[in-house]
Parts: C-alpha cells; structure tokens; sequence
C-alpha cells in the first residue's frame, strides 16, 4: 500500500513539472506577439501655419498619408508674426470641419475644439505667432480621407489639409 502512495506522489510531480514547463512556453509565445503588435511605426510631420492676415493664412501642407493605426506625430509651427495670428491644428472627420469648428468658437479654455466630441480625432493647443505645438495620436484604424482644420475661430475654411488613411 505504501509503495502505491509513493508511485502516485511521484507521478503527481511529474505532471506538475510537465504543466509548469508548457505555461512557460504559452507565456513566452504571448509576451513576442505583444511586442510585434506593440510596436506601430511612428511618422512624423512638420506642418507650418503661415500667412498674418485672415486672407493669406494657410497651412503650408496641404496633404498628409499615413498607414491606419500608425503613431502620428505632428509639429505644428505657427510662422506668422501678427498676434492675430494663433492656431491650432484639429483632426476631424470629413464632412465635420464646420460643426467641429462652431462648437469650438467658445471653448478656449480647451483649446477651440471639443475633445469629447465623436468627429474629432485628435487635436493640439494653440501655438502663438513663433511657437511651436506638437500632438501625438493614433490613427484611426479604418482607412479613409480626414481632414485637418485650424479651429481658432473663423480660421477651418481658410486653413485645412487633408489627412489620408491607408
Ligand atoms: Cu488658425
């Protein structure tokens, strides 16, 4: 009887080796595919907010592509030297430029632009006449075309550029 206890034991250990080892490997195999999905390539731009009157400012980049859920790293850098001049640069979705760009008229405290609002992808501070703002955002995840807009108020039909999602 008591050699019959001794087998099971050991047999036991065996069992709670062999289960230990395969956690090992599902944890391995885990950890390498969350890095390959955790590492999405960043792209950078430099956008210049240029001109010093409502009828001569604009964004120098009109046009931006990026790889759907790429990091997308944005510096703005408002070259106008007028103090009229202050901007910001809102990532919005094509058709909102207008109702994003209205709602924001009396949200200076957050910058012109609703954060919270659906239609609205990402959006930077307001960088005065010399300054420099930088935004980082994911891009969103179905391809498309967005747009991007100035929401100082009475700016988004004058500054505007186009954001490509492939
Ligand atoms: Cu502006």
């Amino acid at each position: 009887m008591k050699k019959i206890i001794i087998a099971s034991m050991a047999l036991a250990l065996i069992y709670a080796c062999g289960d230990s080892n395969s956690n090992k490997t599902a944890e391995t195999t885990a950890t390498e595919s969350t890095t390959v999905t955790e590492a999405p390539k960043t792209v950078e731009f430099t956008i210049n907010a240029v001109g010093n009157t409502m009828a001569d400012m604009g964004y120098d980049t009109k046009e931006i592509k990026v790889k759907s859920g790429s990091t997308v790293k944005v510096n703005l850098t408002n070259q106008g030297t007028d103090a009229s001049m202050l901007h910001n640069i809102v990532f919005v979705k094509q058709g909102a430029e207008k109702e994003v760009a209205t709602e924001g008229i009396n949200l200076k405290d957050q910058n012109y632009f609703n954060p919270q609002n659906v239609n609205v992808i990402a959006g930077s501070a307001v960088a005065a006449p010399g300054a420099t703002v930088t935004i980082e955002f994911t891009a969103p995840a179905e391809a498309g075309t967005y747009t991007y807009i100035c929401t100082y108020p009475g700016h988004w039909m004058k500054m505007q550029g186009v954001f490509i999602v492939e």
